[in-house]
């Protein structure tokens, strides 16, 4: 876990650091009055009060619209034919079976991603079960072996967590610089969703387990099986093992119908169509179960366990796919975005204007959850001159986001895994926003 602390505002004295940083948005608290509240009224008026579109009556208003009955499941409006998720080559081995299908995270709104969008990345293709023929085997260090079909898990009591899910190879490409103008592609291999099922240590406590129970092997039914180790103290902390997602049964895409949830940590750990816990004293040691998602070094070692989502965020409006071209000089706008941590809960996000050299709070918005999206907002007048913004998130477990230049320095640029990097977008003149990697940041703030 050693890459965490390089991060790790410990490093400093956590009181020097608070006050400090009330020095730092003092000095700063002229260049912050351009800043306005979420409440400051934006009155974004472009229509006339004689536009047709609101004095006509409306043709949908002039006949019946559909039957209540004509779609017993309800899909997105026609209109909204855009919001969907989307592959790309890049993330591809030839075909789309080991491949994967990224959340379109410009479009997400509030905190759970709905059922339809949520990321997919399967290794050997979408699995589709019949619930009857499910079963999953837990074994090995335990008291009690035992075989559960879906009613029998559904016996345990259960319970409804919102936790949000990213793969490590989130924002993969970007490491040797900029590789894509669009926020989809580069940070889409993620998701939220409120997850229902019996937390992991109920069904333990049932079978018991043997003192020297270390490590699970989280197995799954599909071509690919995924095996992967989890501690046992992860285990019995907060990992689920569920059947819904967002109030109904999961998606074939996201593992039904049962997929284990291990919140914070790492996607690929979250076993999809799962089939078997097995416990053991000693890791697994073939390259299949732990090798894959190992962190290389500049050094050419690499970190051999590493499963935290580190403190995260990017701001999701403008992006290069929500530019600010409509906007005129002087309109009233609001930067919003994303901040995650796989460690805790996101105590703030700072905003950058001018590409890091000056830092100020954005509010959290709405619920703010440990392991959980959590939405941050930031409103200021635009006076139509070019911006380079940045968000900066901060987690509860005193970690705040590294520069690209303290990440790289850490890790190198051969990494493709857990990349949490501040995000720079540049605003240009006409309102484009395109995707620019600032290196270095201003660190005092
Ligand atoms: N059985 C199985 N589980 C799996 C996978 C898989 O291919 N097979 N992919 C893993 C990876 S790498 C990730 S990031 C997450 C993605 O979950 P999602 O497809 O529901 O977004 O599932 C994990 N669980
Ligand atoms: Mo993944």
């Amino acid at each position: 876990m050693k890459k965490i602390n390089i991060f790790n505002k410990e490093s400093n004295s956590p009181s020097l650091e608070a006050s400090s940083r009330r020095e730092f948005f003092k000095k700063t608290a002229v260049y912050s009055a351009g800043a306005l509240s979420a409440a400051s009224v934006i009155s974004p008026v472009s229509a006339k009060a004689d536009d047709p579109a609101i004095m006509n009556e409306a043709p949908w208003g002039q006949k019946l619209g559909d039957p209540v009955d004509k779609n017993l499941y309800g899909m997105p409006s026609p209109y909204e034919h855009n919001n969907i998720r989307r592959t790309h080559p890049i993330f591809s081995s030839g075909d789309y079976y080991a491949s994967v299908a990224m959340c379109p995270i410009h479009e997400s709104e509030g905190i759970i991603t709905p059922n339809g969008l949520f990321f997919v990345r399967d290794h050997g293709g979408t699995a589709h079960i019949d619930p009857k023929e499910w079963r999953l085997m837990i074994h090995g260090k335990v008291k009690k072996e035992i075989v559960l079909t879906l009613e029998d898990l559904q016996r345990y009591p259960s319970e409804t967590r919102i936790y949000f899910m990213e793969c490590p190879a989130n924002g993969a490409p970007e490491w040797r610089g900029p590789q894509f103008n669009n926020l989809q592609f580069m940070k889409g291999l993620m998701s939220a969703a409120a997850w229902t099922g019996v937390m992991l240590k109920t069904i333990l406590e049932d079978v018991g387990l043997d003192k020297d129970a270390v490590w699970m092997l989280a197995e799954g039914s599909d071509n690919a099986s995924n095996p992967r180790t989890i501690p046992v103290e992860k285990a019995l902390d907060d990992v689920m093992v569920v059947w819904a997602q967002n109030g109904e049964a999961l998606r074939a895409e996201q593992g039904y119908p049962v997929r284990l949830i291990v919140p914070g940590w790492e996607g690929n750990l979250n076993t999809k169509w799962l089939r078997r816990l097995e416990f053991s004293d000693k890791p697994w040691h073939s390259k299949e179960e732990t090798s894959k998602y190992t962190m290389l070094q500049k050094s050419g070692k690499a970190i051999r366990y590493f499963w935290v989502n580190e403190v995260n965020s990017v701001i999701t409006s403008p992006c290069p796919e929500k530019p600010w071209t409509h906007l005129k000089k002087g309109d009233m706008v609001e930067i919003e975005g994303i901040a995650w941590s796989g460690h805790g809960t996101i105590t703030g996000v700072d905003i950058s204007l001018d590409g890091g050299n000056n830092w100020k709070k954005a509010s959290l918005k709405g619920l703010v959850l440990p392991k959980s999206w959590t939405r941050f907002s930031y409103v200021i007048k635009w006076d139509g001159k070019p911006l380079l913004l940045a968000s900066r998130a901060t987690d509860d477990f005193g970690n705040i986001q590294p520069t690209i230049d303290e990440e790289t320095s850490a890790v190198g640029v051969e990494s493709v895994y857990h990349r949490n990097a501040i995000v720079t977008w540049e605003i240009n003149k006409k309102g484009e926003c395109n995707n620019v990697q600032i290196r270095k940041h201003n660190k005092k703030a």
